[in-house]
């Protein structure tokens, strides 16, 4: 309690997601719309995971943020999006034993205080925006009697950053961009749960755990800015990828899976930096499939423990941890 009054609180975590088929480049940058559709994995959630309690109260005056224990603006665009949508759907909520009684329109006066953490490094290219901005409209869904399904939440959660809409599910999950211009089909589904697929084990290299130098968004945007094969990729290349993904997927077909995501990563890294595209060799036989999200960080999916133990030790041997820095450590998840 606050003096006199009460405090209401949830509090939720959110994994965050790799995409294997990638999000790269916006037709709408105030709704963040894609212009292609993307696939992810969702991580354990024990492992790379943002924790967010958000409390409401009467004597609470004004919206405040904490993100990893430091206060931040809440005025971003983005943000007031969020709260926007959730405070509009706001339903009554009452709870007789501690004589707490909230209406809709109480939402319209009422302020709310957000603390999240992030237990891996934020916006190092480890889709911390994807955890955070999933986490934070769960909680408040859930804080304001919000009843809407996942996929209506990852509508708003894409509001708050586009691959926070995957972050709302486990196992395998679609961002269908959809057609719309008010967005309301560009939403998140699940493709498969987390025991369909449960021999993957994801390891997560941590090169370095600074901050990155270009923000996913103005990189986007250069991209569709100045390259003219990213509308190639967005129309032909990437429609053709995501279904057979989805095929590999379903039937558990691990080749298939690495040769999409690394042929997935390969071009989306040319298009970004603009270089030559490297020639790919694959085999069959293939045992781990590699992607990086928006930094240094090497992300290796294999496809059973016994080879996730043997990449580890080789890891290890070839790029030991240094007790000095946090440069080559290793984040290991299994895939839920
Ligand atoms: C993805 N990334 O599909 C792609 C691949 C990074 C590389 O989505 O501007 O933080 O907030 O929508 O979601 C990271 O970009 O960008 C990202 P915004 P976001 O995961």
């Amino acid at each position: 309690e606050v003096g006199e009054k009460w405090v209401l609180s949830v509090t939720a975590q959110t994994p965050t997601n790799i995409a294997v088929i990638k999000y790269w480049g916006k037709r709408d940058e105030e709704l963040i719309l894609p212009i292609n559709d993307s696939i992810s994995v969702t991580l354990d959630p024990g492992h790379l995971c943002t924790t967010t309690s958000v409390a409401v109260s009467p004597a609470f005056t004004h919206d405040r943020i904490w993100l990893n224990g430091k206060e931040v603006s809440l005025s971003g665009g983005r943000f007031q999006n969020c709260f926007r949508e959730l405070r509009s759907r706001a339903t009554d909520f009452e709870d007789e034993n501690r004589g707490i009684k909230i209406t809709k329109k109480d939402w319209e006066k009422l302020h709310v205080h957000i603390v999240s953490y992030n237990n891996f490094p934020t916006a190092a290219g480890l889709a911390s925006s994807a955890a955070g901005l999933a986490c934070l409209v769960f909680s408040l869904a859930k804080l304001m009697n919000v009843k809407e399904d996942h996929s209506k939440l990852s509508a708003i959660a894409r509001q708050g950053s586009g691959s926070a809409c995957r972050s709302l599910y486990g196992g395998f999950v679609k961002w269908i961009m959809g057609k719309e211009d008010n967005g309301s089909d560009s939403i998140a589904v699940q493709l498969a749960d987390e025991k369909h697929w449960d021999d993957l084990v994801i390891i997560i290299a941590v090169v370095s755990s600074k901050q990155k130098e270009t923000s996913s968004t103005s990189g986007m945007r250069d991209t569709v800015e100045t390259s003219a094969l990213i509308k190639h990729r967005a129309k032909e290349v990437v429609p053709k990828r995501i279904k057979e993904m989805e095929e590999a997927i379903a039937k558990r077909d691990f080749p298939s899976f690495a040769r999409l995501a690394c042929a997935d990563i390969h071009r989306h890294e040319f298009l970004r930096n603009q270089g030559s595209p490297p020639r790919l060799d694959y085999k069959d036989n293939s045992q781990v499939a590699y992607t990086f999200d928006a930094g240094p960080n090497a992300v290796l999916i294999s496809k059973d423990r016994k080879t996730a133990a043997l990449l580890l030790q080789r890891l290890l041997f070839q790029f030991p941890p240094q007790s000095d820095t946090d440069l080559n450590s290793y984040v290991i998840g299994d895939k839920t």
